[in-house]
Formats: C-alpha cells, structure tokens, sequence
C-alpha cells in the first residue's frame, strides 16, 4: 500500500495538501485498493426491506448543524435530527419550543455526539451534542429523537469536545477551542496572554425535566483545547484533553502554534473539581462559578505530548490513553496508574501557569509509530482493547496492539478519515463487528454533483482475520464524529401519550376552540385524518380568521394515535409550517402582519384524501 503514502518531507505540507497525493489514482487502482465489492460483501451488508439494522450509527452533521441517522450495515439513511439548525421538513425552529431553544442563531456547527451512559455502556435514552460555530450544547431524546434542550455555554468559544460524558452521565466536559476573553468582552490580541482564557465547561442534566445546566467552568490558560474523553474504570474520576498552541500564537497559527516540541493534555480529576466547588474553592464570573487554576490548586495537571495533538482517547479497560500527533507521526500510549502515582509522590517537571507539569518519561509508555502512517488523528477499539487509529495524510485506518504497540493490519479508505467509529467503541465494552471510517474527501467515489463531492463512510468488517472494506455510503456535509448503538437499546415511542394536564392539548372535536383576548387569536385545534378542526362550532371549522396586525397562537394536536401518522400544518404564503407527530400537541406563534387570504394546507402525506386537507387563514385588513 506503499502509493497512499506521501513523500516523507515537508510533513505539515502534507497534511495541508493530502488530497493530491490520491488525486492521481485511477478508478480501477482505487477499486483494487479498497477490495472489490464481491457478491460475499454485498450480502454482508444487504439487508432486505422490512428487516432491521443491527445498529444505528448517530453521525454528526457538521455545519449543517443536523444529526445523520443511520443503520448499520446496510448504511441506509433513516433520518436526519435537526439540532442547531432549522429544518422545514420537520418545522423545527418554527414551533415555540423549537424556535425559543434556537434564539437568533441560525446555524451551528455539530462536532462530536455522545451518548448518555450508565456504568461506562450507552444506556440508549439521550444524546448529548455541541455546537463549535455558536458555542451551545444540545440534549436529544431518542425515544422521540427530538431535541429536548439547548443551551448557550458563555465564555466557551467553540466547545469542541469528543465522546465526552462521564460513565454515569454525571458531567458532559466542553473544553473550548477557540480563547477568549471572559465574558467575550473586547480585548486587544497584544494581550492575549494576560487576559484571554480557554474555559472548559462542566454541564450536567436533569433527567426529569430533560434540562442542560452548567454546574461549573474552568478558566484554563489561553490556548486551544482539542479532544478529549472521560476515563472509566480505574480512570473514571478523571478525564484527558488534548491542547494546541501553548504557544500562545495569536496569528497564523498554522506555523506559530507548532513551535514548540510539545504541547500538553490537560489531565483532571472531575470529582476532585466537584468538591473544590462545594468548598467555595471558585470566584464567581459572569455568573458562574469559575475555577483558575492559578489561585483554586488541585485537581488538574499537565502531560507533555508531542507537538499539536489532537484526538486523545481512553482505552475499554480504562488503563491508558493514547494520544495521536497530527503533525507527529505517532501514537502515544500514556498510563493512568503511572500518573497517578506521580501526582501521589507530586514529581513534578515544573508548572506552567501555575499548573504542575508531569514529567513525560513518568506517565509515558510507549510512542507506536506504525511504518510511513502519516497524520494519526482519533483511536476506537474493538472487543478485545485493539485500537484503530485514521491517519490522516496515508488515508488509511491501522490496527494495532496497545499493549505491545505491534501493528496488526492496516486497510486503505478514500480518502482522509478524520475520525472513526466502532461499534460501541466508547464504551468499556466495545462490540467489534464493524468500524466507519469517516472520510473528509471522496473524490470521484459517487456520480458527480459539480465541484463539490460528499463525503463518504466506509464500513469497515472487523470480524474477519484482515479488516476488509464492505460498504461506502456518501454523506451530506460533514460527519466529523458519530456514536455506533446496538438498535435494540434505543427504545422509541410510537404515539405521544395522552396529556390531560396540557392546557394547549385538546383531544376532542368539542374542545376546539378559538379564542380572542384583545389583539391576541389563540386557536386550540386538532389535527386528524384528513381535516383540521379549529373551532367545530362554527359554520366552517377548518378557517381561521384574524385581524391584520394580530397576534396568532395556535395549538395544534394530532388526535390520531396511530403509529407513523403525522399531520404538518402549513400557511401558504406565511412562510411558516410546523408538524404533529401522533398524540403530539404543538405551538406555533407568530403576528398576522399581512392582510389577504392564505390557504393552510397539510404538508405530510397523511392518507388518500390528505390533499383535502385544507382550509384557509383570512386577514382582515386593517
Ligand atoms: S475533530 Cu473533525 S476530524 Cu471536530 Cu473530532 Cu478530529
Ligand atoms: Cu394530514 Cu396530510
């Protein structure tokens, strides 16, 4: 597999400009390269309409701000989630609810999803996901697959995490990407190092009332927080983070933030800042409770790595962690227990801003530089504790030992993974079975869309002595990172229950109602096959009439409860539309601000006589 590797000078060059060491190959060498998609591969992947994926693969969707549904093998779409961005298609960001938790953003930019866990497993009830673009965390139900809450995460910028939940869902970390000033208040770069700060965020969540808190922060020095996961096991008190540019560039940083030899992961001990906390060990800023280091001792240290890291992960068994070098050529295998005893006998090389250092020799065991694997960025690992590692600038994924640091295979995927994602594999207790590879460039993979390709995943089946590439699937913009679930853990609902003591739901023709207080119309309203009723006691129930300037509220319930039948109510003309799932009562509000006659009409085929239903929205002028 010699072709994939690049020329072995000017390493960042490469990493800047891996795709034209592939641009050359034809067709016919790329086939050849990512083994031929025989009949045995086929079946392997084929799964016949009607039966079921063995897993779901939760991609994220990058800018598209969304959330890709998958099954696995067959690596059918299923669904997309919207999650920071409005979706049409689902009327998320229209409805109240949906549209209260997305504020005035309009975007974000969905990095790293992670399941919620119990003792270190996915537990199958929520997902928790960030936005890098408009700094916030989201929480997603996944018995709707509906998100529950967002929130803005402040003096966060860019929260950049990975599978990042602690193994019982007690914390979600949020390091930042991007320092700033806290309070993002305005301060000029030549004082970065004084007032800029990378504050990681401590977010927990209340099951009942399916809501995001951020318990506390950490004002970290200025510099670039990156990757990062919980321990588990013996680690599971702590957690490991990659950081860049400790060199404290403030511009182009391509070439200033890679000066020094090293860089560091933060390493911490989250119970330790949990009780730091109850003991008043923190100042109050911006109204939360923030910790610096520098002043609150305890709790966090410094491990030197090889220069700009990126993904640091945890291995099954908790034991270790390994960090890979982006720039480096290298993985390193780092010892919890090795660390810990350091911290106990406090042998430390030193500080930087006042956070001890350990020394690298003390917690280091071994560097594993597979031969010409260039640009290794994020480890998984299969049942056995076996890691692949995606490289980057080879384009390909290696599977090796971290235990002897023995190279056991490697397989070519098209091209750049960034990350991958194994079955279970942030668990203590990963499937094996199937690995993704999640390629930033596809090249010529697909029948072309014009100068822009999608991306692809590839399924990689682990179960076999070689890993063999069994599946590719293109993707919409851009899956960075996705978490592997065995489908029979998430347990969906198939109606919404029955709420009674919702004041907006009604479940009956006869409670329909509309209701005028002032200048404000409140429409309580159902949804059915095949026809809206506001009011059923007027001459025509399936018409709302307003004034020119008021304001609207409309309470809309699906009264059938019946598994996949979902109704979407849409003003044509008001550029406005919101669904109702079965049993599902939502709210829309919005100002009657032009005057005329608007049909409403029902978006979602909802039986043979949907396109009967109608009805219209009338706007006396004023
Ligand atoms: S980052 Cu995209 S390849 Cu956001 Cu997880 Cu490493
Ligand atoms: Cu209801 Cu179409």
């Amino acid at each position: 597999m010699k072709k994939w590797v690049p020329a072995a000078s000017g390493l960042l060059a490469g990493f800047l400009a891996a795709t034209v060491f592939f641009a050359d190959l034809s067709p016919a060498q790329r086939s050849e390269a990512s083994n031929d998609t025989n009949k045995s591969n086929a079946e392997k992947v084929y799964v016949p309409f009607g039966e079921k994926d063995e897993y779901y693969l939760f991609a994220s969707g990058g800018h598209s701000g969304q959330m890709f549904i998958y099954g696995v093998p067959s690596m059918r779409h299923i669904r997309t989630v919207p999650v920071f961005s409005k979706d049409s298609a689902t009327g998320y960001g229209w409805d109240t609810h949906s549209k209260e938790m997305l504020g005035d953003y309009t975007w974000g930019d969905l990095h790293h999803p992670a399941f919620s866990e119990k003792d270190g497993d996915y537990d199958g009830k929520y997902m928790f996901a960030t936005d890098v673009g408009n700094s916030r965390a989201a929480l997603m139900n996944l018995e709707t697959f509906t998100v529950k809450d967002i929130i803005n995460v402040p003096n966060t910028s860019g929260p950049h995490c990975a599978a990042f939940v602690t193994s019982n869902t007690e914390y979600m970390f949020l390091p930042t990407r991007f320092a700033v000033p806290i309070g993002r208040e305005y301060a000029s770069l030549d004082e970065y190092s004084e007032k800029y700060r990378g504050v990681m965020s401590a977010v927990t969540f209340d099951d009942k009332k399916e809501k995001l808190n951020i318990a506390y922060q950490v004002a970290l020095p200025p510099w670039s927080y990156d990757l990062s996961d919980a321990g588990k096991k013996v680690s599971a008190d702590w957690a490991v983070m990659t950081t860049y540019n400790t060199e404290e560039a403030t511009t182009n940083l391509e070439i200033n933030a890679s000066q020094a030899d090293r860089d560091y992961i933060v390493l911490f001990n989250w119970k330790e800042l949990e009780k730091m906390i109850k003991d008043g060990q923190y100042d109050e800023v911006t109204g939360q409770k923030m910790i610096f280091p520098e002043k609150h001792k305890g709790g966090i240290y410094l491990v030197p790595v090889a220069k700009s890291p990126h993904g640091v992960d945890v291995t099954p068994d908790g034991k270790r962690f390994i960090a890979s070098g982006k720039l480096a050529p290298a993985m390193t295998v780092f010892s919890f227990e090795k660390a810990f005893e350091a911290i106990k006998k406090e042998d430390f090389a030193g500080e930087r801003n006042g956070i001890p250092v350990l020394k690298y020799e003390s917690v280091m065991e071994k560097e594993v530089n597979p031969e010409n694997a260039l640009g290794p960025l994020h480890t998984q690992f299969d049942e056995k504790g076996m890691a692949y590692t995606t490289m980057f600038i080879s384009s390909e994924i290696v599977k090796w030992d971290p235990n002897t640091g023995e190279t056991l295979d490697r397989v070519p995927v098209q091209y750049s993974p960034g990350h991958s994602v194994a079955a279970e594999g942030d668990t203590v207790d990963p499937d094996g079975k199937y690995l993704i590879a999640l390629n930033k460039i596809a090249k010529d993979s697909y029948l072309s869309v014009g100068p822009s390709h999608p991306e692809s995943m590839q399924l990689i089946d682990l179960s076999g002595k070689k890993m063999e590439v069994i599946q590719s699937s293109p993707v919409n913009p851009e899956p960075h990172y996705a978490q592997m679930i065995k489908a029979d853990k998430i347990k969906t609902i198939s109606v919404y229950p029955k709420d009674e003591n919702n004041p907006d739901a009604v479940y009956s023709q006869d409670q329909t109602k509309i209701v005028r207080k002032g200048n404000e119309v409140h429409v309580y309203g159902i949804a059915m096959r095949s026809k809206f009723i506001f009011d059923a006691k007027v001459e025509r129930p399936d018409q709302i009439e307003v004034n020119e300037g008021d304001k609207v509220v409309i309470h809309l319930t699906n009264i059938d409860f019946d598994q996949d039948i979902t109704h979407g109510f849409a003003i044509n003309g008001y550029d406005l539309n919101i669904e109702v799932q079965p049993g599902q009562t939502n709210t829309i509000e919005f100002t009657a601000d032009k005057a005329g006659t608007f049909p409403i009409y029902c978006t979602n085929f909802c039986s043979a006589l949907h396109q009967e239903m109608t009805g219209y929205f009338l706007v006396k002028p004023k």
